[in-house]
């Protein structure tokens, strides 16, 4: 890519990423039809731009400026830029593994989660998505349902960290535990923590979880 054309990708990431900051949902779906119009780079623009974006209104939370209401509506703007940015995905024909993804109960926070599942899914892996508050009940009973490999969990609150916990002891208990590879994601949950409660793995962000199954699959 020549210099030229990777500043004005860039420069297109930092308005999107600048209209969730605005709360201007109109203008970062017209931001993302442009990106997909010019050809640019979709998981870039969805890592740099919606959730960079993101990150920014998460700060602005933390200093007092913005209030959950806003909050609210930024993860509007990022929904609505995101299905139209899912439509310049690679759509990947291949199932190099499937994937049952939620967010722990206790937590409604799924941005995260669905940001994971768009990069999984471009990846080639299939992926069944039980949503948010999502109980170890389900989550054990869906991935046994659906014959999957991987049980990926997420939580973005210090509160339900244990939560993931009870889904592996479940599996512990029902000796389903060799069934299924645990990983997990979100902000405050960590390598450590992965090892810790017994997981298979930790991503800190959605390129990195693409590359964790895809090591994963590869042994
Ligand atoms: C947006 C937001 C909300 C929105 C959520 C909208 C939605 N649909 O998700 C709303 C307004 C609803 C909300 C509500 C609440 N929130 Co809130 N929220 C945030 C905020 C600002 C941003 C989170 C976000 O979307 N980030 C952007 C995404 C893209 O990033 P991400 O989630 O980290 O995901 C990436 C990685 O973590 C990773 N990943 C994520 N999941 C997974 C899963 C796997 C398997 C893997 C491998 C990787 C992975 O990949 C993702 C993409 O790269 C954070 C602050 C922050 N700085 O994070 C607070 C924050 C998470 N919220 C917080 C709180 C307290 C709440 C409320 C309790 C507030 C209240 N008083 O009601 C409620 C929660 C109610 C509940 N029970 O769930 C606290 C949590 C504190 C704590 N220590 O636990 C935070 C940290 C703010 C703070 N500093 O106080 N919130």
């Amino acid at each position: 890519m020549t210099k030229s054309i990777e500043l004005k990708q860039q420069y297109f990431f930092e308005c999107l990423s600048q209209s969730v900051v605005d709360m201007d949902e109109k203008q970062a779906k017209k931001i993302a039809k442009m990106i997909i119009n010019e050809s640019m780079d979709c998981n870039k623009a969805i890592e740099i731009g919606l959730s960079g974006g993101m990150a920014r209104v998460g700060t602005l939370y933390e200093t007092g400026e913005y209030f959950i209401p806003d909050l609210l509506v930024c993860a509007d703007v990022v929904q609505e830029a995101m299905t139209v940015l899912r439509t310049g995905l690679i759509q990947n024909p291949l199932s190099k593994g499937r994937v049952v993804i939620g967010t722990i109960f206790g937590d409604t926070h799924d941005l995260g989660k669905n940001i994971v599942i768009l990069f999984l899914m471009s990846a080639g892996y299939e992926v069944l998505d039980l949503g948010k508050d999502v109980s170890a009940r389900s989550f054990v009973d869906e991935a046994v349902k659906w014959k999957a490999d991987i049980i990926a969990i997420s939580t973005l609150m210090t509160t339900c960290m244990k939560n993931i916990k009870d889904v592996i002891d479940l599996l512990i208990t029902e000796n389903k535990r060799k069934q299924f590879r645990i990983i997990i994601g979100g902000k405050p949950v960590s390598f450590n923590f992965a090892t810790i409660i017994g997981a298979d793995g930790y991503a800190e962000n959605a390129v990195q979880t693409v590359k964790l199954l895809d090591t994963i699959f590869s042994k």
